[in-house]
């Protein structure tokens, strides 16, 4: 597909597959860090994980308490200077593969890429779906509420890689640009939608979605799933996603992120962007997290 039917059928659908970004080899690797990094979490020794049964953060982690005591379904931060495999995933994130088609999507250059987040979905230990969301919008919004946000201009770029065969995400194409209709209003939790289908990812294949399009997701305890999850910001984005990528997530070791792993261009690139998130973070007003430590 060229890059240009790439982001056509973003525009049109809301989301975008690209078959088979990864090497044979870049495949085994990212699925032997996949399967030790969910290792760790899953015996209560990594305290960033997505708790079951519950949709959004913050997770139900008690302090002291083996976070993943009540089962799983993700694993936070796969950046984080403390993740024994970050340097693997550090490299798939900022690898030039999934950049050039974050900059194709958003239309920009390496000059205007902001650092943001890189988490794991994985098979959780019970079966468990998430309600129908955006992930930008409340349910509450009305249809003028919904339209308003619909036409801003997406700011940033949101994938799921599959390391895995996976069709655990449901969608309703063309639903990004849509106020909800009655019936998807009125669909509950899990309810049938006109349109919906299931994204069917190889392993090696990414999706690209627009966060806000209409999905939820459908996970079963017996299917393997490991599916990195990352989102990639654009400097022309409001300073808020910046501080909220930082309040929510990584502000307290964002600087610390070893991307002495990287050569050359990229590690140049992926410095810039890693200032550029800390910088739109702090603009205007008050930061309210730690760089430091
Ligand atoms: O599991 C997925 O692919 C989708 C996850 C999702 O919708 C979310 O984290 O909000």
């Amino acid at each position: 597909m060229s890059k240009y039917h790439l982001l056509d059928s973003l525009n049109k659908d809301g989301f975008v597959v690209i078959p088979n970004i990864l090497t044979s080899t870049e495949l085994d690797t990212l699925r032997k860090a996949s399967a030790e990094t969910i290792d760790l979490a899953r015996s209560g020794k990594w305290p960033f994980v997505r708790t079951l049964f519950k949709q959004f953060p913050p997770w139900n982690v008690e302090p002291g308490a083996n976070p993943a005591a009540e089962g799983i379904w993700g694993v936070q931060f796969m950046m984080h200077p403390s993740l024994p495999n970050s340097q693997i995933f550090i490299k798939s994130y900022l690898s030039s593969a999934v950049i050039n088609i974050v900059k194709e999507l958003l239309q920009c250059t390496d000059d205007e890429l902001v650092l943001e987040l890189y988490n794991l979905l994985v098979r959780p230990d019970r079966d468990f779906e998430l309600t129908w969301h955006r992930d930008d919008i409340p349910a509450t919004a009305t249809d003028e509420e919904e339209m308003e946000r619909l036409q801003q201009p997406a700011w940033s770029a949101q994938w799921n890689l599959a390391l895995y065969d996976d069709q655990s995400l449901i969608v309703v194409p063309g639903s990004h640009v849509k106020a909800r209709t009655e019936q998807e209003r009125n669909a509950g939790k899990y309810g049938k939608v006109d349109g919906e289908i299931r994204v069917q990812q190889k392993a090696g294949d990414v999706v690209f979605y627009n966060n806000n399009i209409l999905h939820r997701g459908a996970y079963r305890a017996d299917s393997e799933r490991m599916t990195l999850h990352g989102s990639m910001g654009h400097a022309g984005g409001s300073t808020l996603r910046a501080r909220n990528v930082l309040q929510h997530g990584i502000g307290k070791w964002v600087n610390q992120i070893d991307l002495s792993g990287l050569e050359g261009m990229e590690k140049t690139r992926a410095e810039a962007m890693r200032e550029r998130l800390v910088k739109m973070g702090a603009e205007n007003g008050e930061v309210g997290f730690s760089l430091d430590g």
